[in-house]
């Protein structure tokens, strides 16, 4: 019986099966909703049904609410009275569960009377990856099953969480016995959890349940517990609204009446919900799937099986990692045979890092280890699908790199290179297959860093583009497109961000206040502290070696006087600060160094406040940004922000560069940038002509 056009009513056995079918992830959409409050009605009021199961077709359970609802006007029945409904049916209610059972669709399954699961199946609340907390009871219900420790690890954090380890969570198991063919369940996995509801359905139909919300909640948590959360994750959450509501949600499980605290939690909700850091939040969920979209599909024939890694280095080997990790046999390749053991030895010690900081499991460990080869021996690569080359950024280095691969690989081999700066159209006129060669830019460390930058030639084809897309999501990463520029995308755009810290010192601002006024505004580290870890030299040389972008002589200046003091930063003990045993310090030098630089280009000193170094860092980025697209370098800014989230630390819940630029008012940003040109003459602050449509 149709309830909607997602839902529909079979009875089995006795047993109302209420079936959700919205593909692609079953999410609560309008018609979701009122489909199984339907179905709950009619199968309370129907005598020929004792028990119901709610189920779904298709991959997974119910992922959440449907967020493409949210900016959308709230259409009745809301979720929480769904799922109020399902709490107060007077026949026994139990949730199948199979794939990925997220947000709303995990808060269904809690205010359930029982839940089945396959096993594997995951849940979680990821609200607050969307700056919003769970508004359907989660906060309520969850510590009622796991305790209150684990429930705010899980509510704040928004991770995934087996069912197989949630015991007072899954009342029945089920194994379909093909565990570990399958990495994502199949579809008639669904239909085998529903079948074993159904008979666990009868089995407890007359059985005296507990509505969810009576149960007790398990007092075993310290006294203190919310507060030092609230403490820890105004540290480790920075600036974020949505994991602080959270916790007041959950506090208020363990001190109010059901009623009044699940109220509370729906005002938090809402609050959350219609917050400008939500409303970040989900643009880059969408702005995430938007980057990884739009290419050609790729056929199970470009399939990559094997994989080469050409250079042995911190990068190459980060590489190797992330491939072998995702379970693709990996030939590490160096130009002698003493190199190639010295790189399968520094993987080695990497595999047992993550072992040690337990990670990784010693299974896991060595079966990654035996996917790793090396060879010195260009001819053992004649049948590699796809090789990563990361040497010696040296543009003749790469040339002789890939002739050398052409002579040798399959016609169907893709040739990709992880340079950061090197025009790849050049490269690519060293080989007779141009159209094969791509560049994967990995950013450091590469079996960490979600970004990859996918770097399409003038003559790189479709087909390369979509297979190599598709192989770095199958490595976990978060590919986006971007076409070829000195530092593409996000080094180019980072470049303008460093050159405007540089002017800054210049100005007066030291190396802690631009550090910590970014902080503070939300970047994971600032500039001149992450400009000491990678190397103050490697942007110098750089500079050096090709033309620099702007001829001025503040530009990068107060790097470049770091670099010629032998301040290179980590590695040297000394860069713009001071590092003693691992500990960073201030160290008065550097702005004693840098004030005779700007005494010499006749730049005074001035105090600058927090808010003028956040701006013009942020407007330097938008202006680059927007440079970009007038290129065609950048395809849209959902692109651009999408690399800056996950690739440059940029705070989620400010939505990446160009969404802020757009949130905040376009017309000011125009506004600020004219302002900066007008005052300061430089060539780098010339408006963009795109700016008024990014
Ligand atoms: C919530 O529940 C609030 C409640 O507490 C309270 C309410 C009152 N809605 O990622 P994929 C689409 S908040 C709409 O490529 P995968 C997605 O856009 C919600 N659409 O697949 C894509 O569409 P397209 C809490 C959604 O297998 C397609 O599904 N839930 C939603 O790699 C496939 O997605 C979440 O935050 C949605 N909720 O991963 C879950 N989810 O094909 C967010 C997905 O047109 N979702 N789509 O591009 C995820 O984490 C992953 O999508 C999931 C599947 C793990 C489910």
């Amino acid at each position: 019986m149709f309830l909607s056009d997602t839902v529909n009513l079979v009875i089995e056995d006795g047993v109302g099966v209420i079936r959700v079918n919205n593909p692609p992830v079953n999410a609560l959409s309008h018609s979701v909703r009122s489909g199984i409050l339907a179905g709950l009605e009619q199968a309370n009021a129907n005598p020929d049904i004792s028990a119901i199961v709610i189920g779904c077709d298709g991959n997974t359970f119910i992922a959440g609410a449907d967020i493409k609802e949210f900016g959308q006007m709230p259409k009745t029945p809301h979720l929480p009275d769904v799922l109020q409904a399902i709490r107060n049916s007077v026949k026994p209610v139990t949730a199948a569960l199979h794939g990925t059972v997220l947000g709303g669709g995990f808060e269904l399954a809690l205010s359930c009377h029982y839940r089945v699961a396959m096993i594997g199946t995951k849940v979680g609340l990821p609200e607050v990856n969307l700056g919003l907390i769970p508004g359907a009871s989660g906060t309520q219900l969850l510590p009622r099953y796991v305790g209150v420790e684990k429930a705010l690890s899980m509510i704040t954090s928004g991770k995934m969480v087996s069912t197989d380890s949630l015991t007072d969570l899954i009342d029945m198991k089920v194994d379909d016995g093909r565990l570990g063919q399958a990495s994502s369940p199949l579809p008639e996995h669904a239909s085998l959890v529903n079948q074993a509801s159904i008979l666990f359905s009868q089995s407890t139909a007359n059985d005296v349940f507990v509505a969810p919300d009576k149960r007790d909640i398990p007092d075993s948590f310290e006294e203190n517990i919310f507060e030092s959360w609230r403490k820890k994750l105004a540290q480790k959450a920075k600036g974020q609204l949505a994991p602080q509501r959270a916790i007041d949600a959950i506090e208020a499980t363990t001190k109010l009446p059901f009623n009044e605290a699940l109220a509370l939690e729906r005002t938090l909700f809402l609050a959350c919900r219609d917050s400008e850091q939500s409303s970040a939040m989900r643009y880059a969920f969408f702005a995430e799937k938007q980057a990884a979209s739009g290419h050609a599909k790729s056929t199970s024939s470009d399939d990559i099986q094997s994989v080469a890694v050409i250079g042995a280095g911190t990068m190459g080997a980060g590489i190797a990692i992330a491939f072998a990790n995702s379970g693709y046999s990996v030939t590490l390749v160096e130009t002698n045979e003493d190199l190639c053991v010295l790189g399968l030895e520094r993987i080695r010690h990497q595999y047992q890092k993550m072992y040690d900081q337990g990670r990784v499991s010693e299974a896991q460990k060595e079966h990654a280890l035996s996917l790793i080869s090396g060879t010195s021996d260009y001819g053992n690569l004649a049948n590699i699908d796809l090789v990563v080359e990361a040497a010696f950024e040296k543009m003749s280095v790469k040339k002789i790199i890939f002739s050398s691969l052409d002579a040798v690989c399959k016609p169907s081999t893709i040739f990709a290179t992880n340079t950061s700066y090197l025009d790849i159209d050049e490269i690519a006129t060293s080989t007779t297959r141009p159209e094969q060669v791509i560049g994967m830019h990995f950013f450091s460390p590469a079996n960490v860093m979600k970004l990859v930058e996918v770097v399409k030639t003038r003559s790189t084809s479709e087909q390369a583009v979509s297979a190599v897309m598709k192989t770095a999501k199958r490595l976990g990463k978060v590919p986006v497109c971007v076409g070829v520029g000195f530092g593409f995308v996000g080094n180019r755009m980072y470049a303008a961000y460093g050159r405007e810290a540089n002017m800054l010192l210049l100005e007066g601002a030291s190396p802690e206040q631009i550090d910590s006024a970014m902080e503070s505004w939300g970047m994971a580290m600032g500039p001149l502290a992450v400009n000491d870890m990678s190397g103050i030299d490697i942007a110098y040389k750089a500079r050096r070696e090709y033309p620099p972008i702007y001829d001025d002589p503040a530009y990068f200046l107060a790097a470049d006087t770091m670099v010629e003091h032998g301040r290179l930063g980590r590695k040297t003990g000394v860069g713009f600060y001071r590092y003693e045993n691992g500990k960073k310090t201030n160290d008065p030098t550097t702005m004693a160094l840098i004030a005779i630089e700007a005494e010499r280009l006749g730049i005074e000193a001035r105090r600058i406040s927090d808010e003028e170094i956040q701006n013009r860092l942020v407007l330097a980025l938008v202006n680059e940004g927007a440079n970009l697209l007038e290129k065609g370098i950048a395809r849209n800014s959902e692109d651009i922000d999408t690399i800056w989230l996950n690739g440059y630390g940029f705070p989620r819940f400010r939505g990446g560069p160009m969404y802020y630029a757009k949130a905040t008012g376009i017309n000011n940003t125009i506004e600020s940038i004219n302002y900066l040109y007008r005052e300061t003459n430089k060539a780098w602050w010339q408006p963009s002509e795109k700016l008024e449509t990014i």
